[in-house]
């Protein structure tokens, strides 16, 4: 087939990858914005490419004409997340999702692949709206944790520097590093409620003192300028105290403050909205 046609055929998984990961990536976003703990940790995406793509046909005997129909994965988003447990509440949420309609799932962490693979498989159907009409097409999610991603992308550039044909040796050291993942992913899970608590206060003052800079930069467009300064010196100086409870008293105050010199911009969260897709 003439690469040209082959770039045309990608063009919709190209699509529906730039997409997903938008959505997903919003996701994430509101789950922050609302002070929520985001059971997503990050999302990518990639289209495989034509070797890949005709490589695994030749492999599974799929003629050319056939790979739209039978090769899932052409599309490929991979969700990770922090612990297992985050990874059945992203199902949740793709399951109530309805602008993908699931397939078929493959639980590759409760039925571990023999390699010592792991992750949750989800192939979904999305529709994309293309010039020439709209198309639905397959897209292969991979659900996993920071840990089980660690070991796959190991195991996959040995996969393909062996060229599928991994030494025993190292195919040994492989099952062994898949097993302390596992451990690892359970350890983790066992402190999974204080790392949340850890990070939502992390967050929570980061909201804060962002909100608090806002209110001080309204400040000084339109309020007296010594006045601010002293402001800003109390602000520091609370700042150092690291304490959390004061800093709230503290942003409180400033509404009030801004309040009154009507400074406390209600387009503020607006624009960080803005500021946020510009990444
Ligand atoms: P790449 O290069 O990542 O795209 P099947 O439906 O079983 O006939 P398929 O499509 O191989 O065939 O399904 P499966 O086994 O669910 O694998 C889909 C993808 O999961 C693979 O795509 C890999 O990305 C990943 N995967 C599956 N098994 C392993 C494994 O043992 N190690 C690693 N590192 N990844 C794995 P591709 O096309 O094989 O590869």
């Amino acid at each position: 087939m003439e690469i040209q046609l082959w770039r045309e055929i990608l063009t919709p998984y190209e699509l529906a990858v730039e997409e997903l990961i938008v959505k997903f990536d919003h996701l994430i976003e509101e789950h922050r914005m609302q002070g929520l703990y985001s059971p997503i940790e990050r999302v990518t995406g990639r289209v495989k490419t034509v070797a890949s793509i005709l490589d695994k046909a030749q492999k599974k005997n799929i003629p050319i004409d056939e790979v739209e129909k039978r090769l899932a994965d052409i599309a490929g988003i991979r969700i990770i997340c922090q612990f297992v447990e985050d990874i059945r509440k992203v199902v949740e949420i793709i399951r109530r999702r309805t602008d993908m309609e699931i397939i078929s799932e493959r639980d590759y962490i409760n039925h571990m692949k023999d390699s010592g693979y792991r992750s949750y498989h989800i192939i979904v159907s999305y529709e994309v709206q293309m010039l020439t009409g709209n198309r639905k097409i397959m897209v292969e999610i991979q659900i996993r944790t920071l840990a089980m991603n660690f070991w796959s992308t190991i195991e996959h550039s040995l996969q393909y520097k062996y060229k599928k044909n991994i030494p025993d040796h190292i195919r040994e050291k492989l099952t062994n590093a898949a097993n302390a993942i596992i451990a690892l992913d359970n350890e983790m899970s066992a402190v999974r409620s204080e790392i949340m608590d850890a990070q939502n206060s992390f967050q929570t003052q980061s909201r804060l003192i962002s909100d608090i800079l806002n209110n001080i930069q309204n400040l000084y467009r339109i309020a007296n300028k010594r006045e601010v300064l002293k402001i800003q010196d109390e602000f520091y100086r609370i700042y150092e105290l690291n304490d959390i409870e004061q800093l709230r008293r503290f942003g409180r105050e400033l509404d009030i403050i801004a309040e009154g010199y009507r400074a406390q911009s209600v387009e503020r969260s607006a624009r960080q909205i803005t500021a946020n897709k510009q990444f």
